[in-house]
């Protein structure tokens, strides 16, 4: 008698401790919520200038687009699963917690019940159809929309740690500034991407524009971008590739029609002889660089490193790391390190005097 009473008493503390570990799981989880609609209001409620925020909730393209009513669809019917399953528990753990004078039998059992085990076999089986049929669909109208005749092809190549940009029918060729078109509705002027890469694996990401893609060696992805809004999108390697991956960042321009033509025609001028950096531009064909830059039109026809035939034409250097400017370019083929501590390119250990000459020649190549 004695030890059953203990027994008895032994599963009720059992019992009030499972009902207090729960009760603590619901509080922290409606102590989150705030901070999940926070989140929510910072990323829907954010300031002006829509190009300069990378974020998915504020697409300016088709794909990124079709992206983000997916999501809030899918956030929509989880966000009411959350609610009902939430509701029912906070119920349940209210109502039936246990109050002084319980008896301490367990509750009547329920087994067996067909309608209820059909309601939440089918229900969900439904729920995920509908995700699923939902999310095929968005993936069909972006990997099989065709081609239009308008379209502009840019072959995307990922380097540890910058992009190259080549436009095999307009003849450009550039490196981490992505310039495009801007696409209207009435004629619509598409980029379509082909992703590859040269070493290891990196992502094709600018959030506002499309959804992530991979660039996989031996492999070629594709994505394409219709953005109607000009300005500059910003963007990032998505995938880590090694130690700069972080400042491996992309920015797509988005010009007018117009801007782009102009754009293209200057990409394709000739450099200009100039006897006035005659000195750096030996400098230049005389060391290593030629072996890993190209200069359209002279001896350098290197591609391990970004073309820098219209290199003065780019806002940034190294793939976003730093402004365009003489002394960031100077510090730059001084020690790259300085810049983008890891980037492939070796400091050349050039004299001063060497180092003022190949800047000049440098900030020629426009
Ligand atoms: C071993 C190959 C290699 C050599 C040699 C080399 N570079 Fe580079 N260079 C690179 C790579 C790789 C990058 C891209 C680095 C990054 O962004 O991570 C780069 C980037 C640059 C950039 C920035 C271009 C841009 O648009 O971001 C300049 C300018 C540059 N190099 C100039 C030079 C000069 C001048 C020399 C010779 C003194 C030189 N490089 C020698 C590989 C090389
Ligand atoms: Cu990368």
């Amino acid at each position: 008698m004695r030890k059953a009473s203990t027994a008895d008493a032994d599963s009720e503390v059992r019992q009030a401790r499972q009902v207090r570990s729960l009760a603590r799981e619901v509080a922290a989880i409606a102590a989150l919520l705030p901070g999940v609609l926070l989140a929510a209001t910072l990323c829907f409620g954010a300031p002006a200038d829509p190009s300069q925020i990378p974020s998915i909730f504020r697409p300016q393209s088709t794909p990124a687009n079709s992206i983000l009513h997916l999501s809030l669809l899918v956030l929509a019917i989880t966000g009411a699963i959350f609610a009902v399953v939430f509701s029912l528990l906070a119920y349940s753990v209210r109502k039936f917690r246990q109050r002084d004078g319980d008896d301490g039998r367990e509750p009547a059992q329920v087994y067996g019940s067909n309608q209820v085990e059909l309601a939440w076999t089918v229900i969900p089986i439904l729920i995920v159809l509908v995700l699923f049929l939902a999310t095929a669909r968005v993936i069909h109208s972006i990997q099989d929309a065709p081609k239009p005749a308008g379209a502009i092809e840019v072959i995307a190549i990922g380097h540890q740690f910058w992009w190259e940009f080549r436009y095999p029918t307009l003849g450009v060729v550039t490196a981490n500034e992505l310039h495009v078109p801007a696409s209207n509705p009435a004629n619509s002027t598409p980029t379509f991407l082909t992703l590859l890469s040269a070493d290891t694996d990196h992502s094709f990401w600018v959030p506002q524009l499309a959804g992530k893609t991979d660039l996989i060696p031996n492999r070629s992805n594709h994505i394409w971008i219709d953005p109607q809004e000009t300005g500059v999108y910003l963007g990032q390697c998505a995938q880590y590739c090694g130690t700069q991956h972080a400042k491996m960042l992309l920015r797509v321009y988005v010009d007018s029609p117009q801007q782009f033509d102009e754009w293209v025609r200057e990409q394709k001028r000739l450099w200009v002889s100039n006897d006035t950096v005659a000195e750096g531009r030996r400098i230049f064909e005389t060391t290593a660089c030629v072996n890993c830059h190209a200069v359209a039109g002279t001896v350098a026809d290197g591609r391990f490193g970004p073309d820098l035939t219209h290199l003065m034409s780019r806002d940034t250097i190294a793939a976003g790391a730093a402004p365009n400017t003489r002394e960031n370019l100077r510090a730059w083929i001084e020690q790259p390190d300085s810049i983008k501590p890891g980037s492939l390119m070796p400091a050349m250990q050039l004299n001063e005097k060497d180092l003022e000459a190949l800047t000049d020649y440098l900030e020629t190549l426009r």
